[in-house]
């Protein structure tokens, strides 16, 4: 089978991707190696900032989006005993909207489909060849036999444990890190939201956030050390934890339930650079991943999607390749402000397990320098609605 871009991966990145260029006439097909079933059913990220939605809407995958999500225009940040509040529409202009990851790509898939957009459902690339030259080869096992899809462009969209990235060669590579000392045990839970906004608490025990997925179901995650294991968690025990955490604030009471759902996700930060390769471009996580405090990974894999298919586009339609040319250059510039954001967000909101007692006074006095000054507030409420996308 040969076609313009071959797309590895059906996870945001892939999908929108896929679904920009098929609005464009430019061909493309999606090779992933999970089923439908579980791609559909992973539960991961929930928030979209304003800029993610406007482009979910603008490619025609936003009507259930709309209908269901949640429209949010603050958030509060509670530490020392109080809940300060930032109202990030009145600061900004703009609101961001929690709707399952899972759900959006559930949109996606069914509406790529219907398009007519192959998506090849538990086939594992397993080798690229040629990215240098000017046929690339993607090769992959689908139902027990090998298969090979040749392409015009390679769209490396198979996150974090992909195999696109390494295909760059390691004297061109750099991969920058950094691990944190702990994990986030992440539930969700058939509750109501503790609070119609999303909590982000710092408690001498540790971090603690409270989000939802509906006006019934609710997300929350505890920080705790990086190899714990949910199972020494009980329900009584997490339940009790957010509640100490969360402190005694008035009209503001814990609201518990059945959880459905526990699992500890480790925190890190990565960036590889370049982004692109020959005829290979990595977008979203296969490129870059920020701990989940900033609420930013699935909003940087859709702006790098934004670029890649305007750039594929001016390729295809005005024969213009320099936008192709500066892809990663342009996607690197938000990755880097998306981590600064993350980073930030974390180290001001976490207890380092090796902090001194100058460090929890200094944190506390970075989060009454962010909470009560309009500036402070700002900055927080600009990255958090999303840097405007460029391309
Ligand atoms: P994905 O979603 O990982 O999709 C990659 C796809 O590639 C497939 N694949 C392959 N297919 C074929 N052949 C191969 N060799 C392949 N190797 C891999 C995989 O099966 C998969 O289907 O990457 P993508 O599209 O770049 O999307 C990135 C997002 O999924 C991720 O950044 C977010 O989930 C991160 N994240 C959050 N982001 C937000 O914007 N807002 C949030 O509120 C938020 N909260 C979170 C999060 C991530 C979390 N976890 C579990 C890591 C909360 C958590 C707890
Ligand atoms: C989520 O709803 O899962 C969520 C929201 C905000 C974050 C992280 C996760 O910062």
């Amino acid at each position: 089978m040969h076609v313009q871009v071959g797309i590895i991966g059906a996870g945001p990145a892939g999908l929108l991707l896929a679904r920009m260029l098929h609005l464009q006439g430019i061909s493309c097909a999606i090779i992933e190696s999970r089923s439908r079933a579980y791609a559909e059913g992973r539960v991961r990220a929930g928030l979209l900032e304003q800029g993610s939605v406007d482009l979910i809407t603008q490619t025609g995958m936003g009507e259930r989006l709309h209908k269901e999500a949640l429209v949010h225009d603050g958030i509060e940040l509670i530490f020392n005993g109080e809940r300060h509040r930032i109202d990030m529409h009145e600061l900004t202009g703009r609101r961001v909207y929690i709707y399952g990851q899972q759900e959006a790509v559930k949109d996606m898939i069914a509406i790529n489909l219907a398009a007519g957009v192959p998506i090849y459902f538990e086939a594992e690339a397993h080798k690229l060849e040629g990215i240098d030259g000017t046929k690339p080869t993607i090769r992959y096992r689908y139902q027990g036999k090998e298969d090979t899809l040749t392409c015009d462009y390679v769209a490396g969209c198979d996150g974090f444990h992909g195999i696109c990235r390494d295909a760059i060669p390691p004297s061109l590579f750099k991969g920058h890190d950094r691990i944190y000392p702990f994990g986030w045990l992440g539930i969700m839970a058939e509750a109501k939201p503790t609070c119609d906004e999303l909590l982000y608490c710092r408690h001498d025990r540790g971090f603690a956030l409270f989000t939802m997925r509906s006006e019934t179901v609710s997300r929350c995650y505890l920080q705790v050390p990086p190899d714990e294991n949910a199972d020494d968690w009980s329900d009584d025990r997490i339940w009790n934890e957010f509640d100490i955490r969360l402190g005694r604030h008035e009209g503001l009471t814990l609201s518990t339930g059945k959880i459905t759902l526990k699992g500890v996700t480790a925190m890190r930060s990565y960036v590889a650079e370049p982004m692109q390769y020959g005829r290979m471009f990595i977008a979203g996580d296969a490129a870059h991943i920020v701990p989940p405090t900033g609420a930013k990974g699935m909003n940087l894999a859709i702006a790098d999607i934004y670029v890649l298919a305007h750039a594929l586009t001016a390729f295809y339609k005005q024969n213009d390749g320099s936008r192709l040319e500066r892809y990663g250059e342009t996607c690197l510039r938000r990755v880097w402000r998306a981590q600064h954001f993350s980073w930030w967000m974390t180290s001001m909101l976490h207890i380092m397990p090796d902090g001194s007692a100058f460090d929890h006074r200094r944190q506390l006095a970075e989060l009454y320098a962010v909470a009560t000054s309009r500036a402070g507030q700002t900055l927080l409420a600009e990255n958090y609605v999303g840097l405007p996308f460029e391309d």
